[in-house]
């Protein structure tokens, strides 16, 4: 780096939720600050998400900034829980009313940054070889935005139409008459399912594992409804901040929380548990407090869940394949608009890879062990490399010339409070490893993030500190203070493969990769950290 000044006082990369929070607040600050974003508009995960059927598992009213009392009056939210389409106009909405286009760089790939330590500064290089240099970075690159590609031998060989959940077409595709076939049951898969089989000739669902999902209602708001709320939106603020996830109304992690404070299973006599499904399905054959620390426990909750599942799915076959065999609540718990129901249509057809494994996609279709099915389009919803996955895919440079990629890879996935990483002074992560955004609110949980960030920012810059960097120290005593919180669950539970872990990249070092802690209790102790001067940071 030249002895020149540096271009910007901070970098941002990414504009999708957090990037566009930062960028605001940033700039309220008066940092001069450039955003850096791969995609041609804003939006992050709800740009590229646009899947048929792809929705937020959080209620729409808490799934939203709460920091500009205008936007959250001024905003229309149609449904309980927002679609793909209603979140991505929203953050356009957000990012015209706080005229935010103005400081970001559209369809700009970073591909490698640097830390200079004479100069303390980073540089930031992009794909087509442009730098910006700035003493400070915040990552809000997502926790979820590198996708996951399978690696089955033959995909490029499909002569159908290859698409993937979390690259779908702008444009759209128009399935009718189509013999489709989905690979991957996680969320993303949940949700397409059933509106896949609606227009498709052919459904064929390739499950490698079975999924958990709770059945969910999602409406549209009575007439008055949301006027109603807003008139009280301080009221439902105040409560959200103060709850674990950041949602306090109902929401998939909510009625984890209700789940905790049932009867245990294992005490539970046979008829009550029929009663359990009797009265509430799927939901019934979960609701108990000891499934989350005890194995057994859990494994008889998954066999009231597939006597529950068996209630609704017709073909008896079929049913038992739709019963997981990894523990409940080890993977994010996922909500549906049926889900079962679809796999009793005529035109759907699920085929179990734990009985027949794929063996190759070939140019018309997909062979597994036991038979070959032809098809028109392949979609694979086959997640992410979650948390670590965006920053690994750019060729971070802290001190010494060391690699965050290769630092990950190695040592794990570690953070302090998921803010910062010993070794790479001045970068920000909003939400890394150790944050409480895989169990919460993400937009609750982020927001908390950019705010600390922007007030520590205020902070170097009132004392003339040039330098912030995560002590190693600090760092470990974090991760294994997170990771003690989850110590009893069947979170570490070894037969399960979830992005929470990293068990779903191949030969990613395993580790829980949030905190179970809440994000009341976080945000006590990250503002106990900022008081008393960045206990944990060393500050040059
Ligand atoms: P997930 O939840 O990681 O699900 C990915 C799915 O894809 C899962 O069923 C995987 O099976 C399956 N998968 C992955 N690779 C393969 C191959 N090679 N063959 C067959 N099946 C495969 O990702 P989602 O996008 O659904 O959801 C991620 C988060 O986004 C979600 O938690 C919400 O927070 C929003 P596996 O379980 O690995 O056997």
């Amino acid at each position: 780096m030249s002895d020149a000044a540096p271009d910007f006082d901070v970098l941002v990369i990414g504009a999708g939720f957090s990037g566009l929070y930062a960028l605001h607040r940033l700039r309220q600050s008066g940092f001069r600050t450039r955003v850096l974003e791969k995609a041609e508009n804003v939006g992050g995960t709800w740009f590229y998400n646009r899947y048929p059927g792809a929705r937020c598992d959080i209620e729409s009213i808490e799934y939203s900034y709460s920091f500009s009392e205008e936007i959250q009056q001024d905003w229309v939210w149609t449904e309980t829980m927002p679609a793909q389409p209603e979140i991505e106009a929203y953050l356009n909405f957000v990012a015209d009313r706080l005229d935010l286009r103005r400081d970001i760089q559209f369809s700009t790939e970073v591909v490698g940054m640097t830390f200079d330590e004479q100069a303390a500064a980073w540089t930031a290089r992009t794909g087509v070889g442009e730098s910006f240099t700035a003493p400070f970075v915040v990552a809000a690159s997502g926790i979820l935005s590198v996708p996951l590609e399978p690696d089955i031998p033959g995909m490029a060989n499909f002569a159908g139409t290859s698409l993937f959940t979390s690259r779908w077409p702008k444009e759209g595709v128009d399935l009718t008459g189509k013999r489709v076939g989905v690979i991957g049951t996680g969320s993303s898969g949940v949700q397409l399912i059933p509106v896949v089989a609606r227009d498709a000739l052919q459904l064929s669902v390739f499950q490698r594992s079975p999924t958990y999902t709770l059945p969910w209602q999602v409406r549209p708001f009575e007439p008055g409804e949301l006027d109603e709320m807003k008139a009280r939106y301080g009221e439902i603020r105040a409560a959200q901040r103060e709850h674990p996830i950041g949602a306090a109304r109902l929401s998939a992690f909510s009625v984890l929380l209700d789940m905790l404070a049932s009867p245990p299973l294992k005490a539970a006599p046979r008829e009550d548990q029929l009663r359990a499904i009797d009265e509430n399905g799927i939901l019934g054959a979960l609701n108990w407090s000891d499934i989350f620390f005890d194995i057994d426990a859990n494994r008889m909750a998954a066999k009231l869940y597939g006597e529950a599942v068996a209630r609704i799915v017709k073909d008896p076959e079929t049913a038992a394949s739709l019963v997981p065999d990894h523990p409940f609540a080890c993977k994010r718990p996922i909500i549906d608009q049926g889900y079962y129901q679809t796999f009793n249509r005529d035109n759907v057809t699920l085929v179990d890879l734990r009985k027949s494994p794929i063996r190759e996609v070939t140019t018309t279709g997909i062979r597994t062990e036991n038979e070959s099915h032809e098809l028109d389009v392949i979609i694979y919803a086959t997640g992410f490399d979650a948390m670590t996955g965006a920053l690994s895919r750019i060729d971070v440079r802290g001190r010494d010339g060391r690699s965050l990629r290769e630092f990950w890879a190695s040592e794990g996935p570690l953070s302090y409070l998921g803010l910062a990483v010993a070794g790479f002074p001045n970068l920000f992560t909003i939400q890394g490893p150790g944050g409480p955004s895989p169990s919460s609110n993400f937009v609750a949980a982020l927001e908390q993030h950019v705010e600390w960030i922007s007030d520590c920012l205020e902070y170097l810059r009132a004392n003339g500190i040039r330098t912030i960097e995560a002590l190693a120290t600090a760092q470990q005593e974090w991760i294994d203070h997170a990771t003690s919180l989850v110590a009893a669950t069947v979170l570490l539970h070894p037969s399960c493969n979830s992005w929470y872990n990293g068990g779903n990249v191949p030969g990613k070092k395993r580790m829980y990769m949030g905190y179970t802690g809440g994000i009341p209790e976080y945000r006590r102790r990250c503002d106990d950290i900022a008081t008393a001067g960045y206990t944990g940071f060393k500050l040059a």
